[in-house]
């Protein structure tokens, strides 16, 4: 029980014989269908039908079942091979399954995972090992791990991945690395999966030899579009691009004085023939006077409406960068005549890497079910990525990929639960955390409710946990500069970049704490529509889970449950650690349910987690009293930790910001 098995773990090579399989006609993907039934399928009849009918099911589909026949009925043949793992979801959930009346069909159209994975075999932010692209093997020697990804992928409605960094090297439009890439796109495209690339906006100067890679120039265009045509001949159903420019040191448009819409739309206009789209990234920062947290808005909002239709502006859900806690993002309908998607970072850059147990469903859900108010109230981001409030060219939804090469694919058990609720959340964002968090269980480890609730209790507050025990009340990006793993609160790297420095984000000084966001101070209130400006912008109806997000708040500060802002941080610290601590004492009850082996990797998991919480809330408690000058309210925990130590603590973790 290594955990390789991911969430599918049908019942093994005893499945239905093959004349209860009805379908007509044989492809790459109903031939997996097939497979799939007669290996795991243990019930009744199954016939698979392409109707045209079903066509604006897009990849959906529908079942109607009775005890004697389940009749799965799609528009497209993925959509027939999605409908076999749901049926296979439900019988090893144990649902019924003789009186099935169900229509899916999914929320966005793109459904992608961001690998931030580099030729050289490395993963930025990656926890899980190396990368399971094996550059130096392919396009000759093919690992079977190729297939139980896009198989992985395919059981949760996955049909899109971009396959390297953002921060991307030019070489990966090579020729030689292009073939190495059609090889894992056709292993994919019977899955229902699409391959893209990262593209370095440079390519045409270091790759081609251009003399820049001006948008505007005309020998740029052309490399681009006879690029398109190169990577086309090799992959016809390639998706298309994402693009990092002109964000932490990476080349972009207005190197050449152009705007991001010029930069887009040159290679939109590249891939247009072969109906293949841009995502362009929205992360975009520099050092200048402005919050951070305001730029990317500033950026694009003057440029809206003209962007291509096919191109997509991807949106971290947060203005900042993927912290435990953020105000969402305020470009999230601001942006009216232009496609918007959503970026999450499954991999837990700033949630305690792989060692920490974040279930992440409630997160994604919390940004997703944010009311925008952009077209008045009920204007959540769902809704206006998925196209509902607004007829989007594109609909799509992404995040950064925890998978790596090892065994379990993504270091820590629970972490599997992340990679599965982002795919069950791009296909229905409708779904919520706790039925993501039990089918998963479920699946992935054992119906007994004795392990189910209990388990379940642990995941669903896990990320509320993280929040309390590292940034609460709406503090963020007080990490260890560069790895982001631990504590550094009092990290001010002079004559670095200021917008990477701790001391940037929570501000504290003798007063109080928090980043004043208001009108009186950055003023990014402004950006959010009415009535969010005035709720965050006012200290007294401002979010408490966000209040220091928005504002500097006075220590000595009543809060609403009538503690100081000073004891409040306090306690809300201390809550994170004996959370986990609880979580321990849980897991530990746990071990007559589960095997050996994944019991005692997570129990040595949540050991790490308990020492990292008491760490994080001494290394913060005890710097920030060195401005509160408040004592520790005496009937919590004592630090075991001095401020001084923890400062000396050096984590040879590598990476640059
Ligand atoms: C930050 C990461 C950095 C990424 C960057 C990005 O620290 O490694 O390159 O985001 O998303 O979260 O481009």
């Amino acid at each position: 029980e290594d955990g390789s098995q991911l969430w599918l773990r049908f019942p093994a090579k005893n499945g239905i014989s093959a004349d209860k399989i009805i379908s007509k006609g044989s492809s790459p993907t109903l031939n997996i269908a097939r497979k799939e039934l007669g290996s795991h399928w243990q019930g009744q009849t199954v016939e698979l039908r392409t109707e045209n009918k079903e066509k604006n099911l897009k990849d959906g589909y529908r079942i109607v079942s009775t005890s004697e026949k389940i009749v799965i009925s799609a528009g497209k043949e993925i959509g027939l091979l999605y409908g076999v793992y749901h049926i296979l979801r439900l019988q090893q959930t144990k649902a019924n399954l003789s009186h099935l009346n169900t229509i899916e069909k999914p929320s966005y159209d793109v459904r992608i995972l961001n690998h931030w994975d580099n030729l050289d075999g490395s993963i930025e932010r990656g926890y899980a090992g190396r990368s399971l692209w094996k550059w130096e093997d392919l396009p000759g020697k093919i690992s079977p791990r190729y297939e139980e990804y896009a198989r992985a992928n395919a059981s949760i409605g996955i049909n899109s991945v971009v396959l390297n960094n953002v921060n991307a090297s030019p070489n990966m439009l090579r020729e030689d690395y292009l073939k190495k890439v059609k090889v894992l796109a056709d292993i994919f495209r019977p899955y229902g999966i699409k391959v893209y690339l990262s593209v370095n906006f440079s390519s045409p100067k270091v790759l081609g030899g251009l003399q820049n890679s001006d948008p505007l120039n005309k020998d740029v265009q052309k490399w681009w579009k006879d690029k398109a045509a190169e990577i086309y001949r090799l992959i016809p159903d390639f998706g298309g691009f994402l693009v990092k420019a002109n964000s932490e040191g990476q080349p972009g448009p207005q190197d050449y004085g152009r705007t991001h819409a010029d930069g887009a739309n040159m290679m939109a206009d590249a891939l247009k023939p072969y109906s293949g789209i841009v995502m362009w990234r929205a992360f975009v920062y520099s050092p200048s006077k402005d919050d951070r947290a305001k730029q990317a808005y500033m950026e694009f909002v003057p440029l809206d409406g003209k962007f291509r239709d096919n191109v997509i502006i991807q949106i971290k859900n947060g203005p900042v960068d993927f912290q435990p806690r953020e105000a969402f993002n305020p470009l999230f309908g601001a942006l009216r005549k232009t496609s918007e998607m959503v970026e999450f970072q499954i991999t837990q850059e700033y949630l305690g890497f792989s060692n920490h147990l974040v279930f992440l469903a409630p997160l994604f859900k919390e940004t997703l079910d944010s009311d925008t108010y952009s077209d008045g109230q009920g204007s959540t981001i769902a809704k206006i990525t998925d196209g509902t409030l607004r007829p989007a060219k594109l609909t799509a939804i992404s995040a950064v990929a925890n998978i790596g090469e090892d065994t379990n694919w993504t270091g820590h058990h629970f972490a599997q639960a992340n990679w599965y609720a982002f795919g069950r959340l791009a296909w229905n964002h409708q779904l919520n955390s706790e039925q993501i968090a039990e089918e998963w269980i479920k699946m992935t480890f054992t119906d007994d409710q004795n392990f189910l609730n209990p388990v379940k209790e642990i995941m669903l507050s896990s990320r509320e946990t993280a929040v309390d025990y590292m940034m609460p009340l709406g503090l963020h990006h007080i990490f260890a500069g560069g790895h982001h793993y631990g504590p550094e609160p009092w990290g001010d790297y002079k004559g670095g970049r200021p917008d990477w420095s701790p001391v940037y984000y929570h501000q504290a000084d003798a007063q109080g704490v928090g980043f004043n966001r208001t009108k009186t101070g950055s003023n990014a209130v402004s950006q959010y529509f009415p009535p969010l400006n005035e709720r965050y912008g006012n200290i007294s109806t401002c979010p408490e889970n966000l209040i220091l997000w928005f504002h500097h708040v006075p220590w000595d500060y009543t809060m609403k449950d009538g503690k100081s802002l000073w004891d409040e941080l306090c306690y809300t610290y201390d809550s994170g650690v004996k959370k986990v601590r609880d979580y321990q004492k849980t897991w530990d009850r746990m071990e007559p349910y589960i095997d050996k082996q994944r019991f005692t990797d997570v129990q040595s998991k949540l050991k790490i987690q308990s020492k990292d919480a008491v760490w994080w809330k001494d290394a913060c408690l005890l710097y920030f009293q060195t401005f509160s000058k408040k004592p520790i309210p005496y009937d919590i925990e004592r630090p075991v930790h001095q401020l001084e130590d923890l400062k000396k603590i050096k984590l040879n973790m590598g990476h640059h910001n």
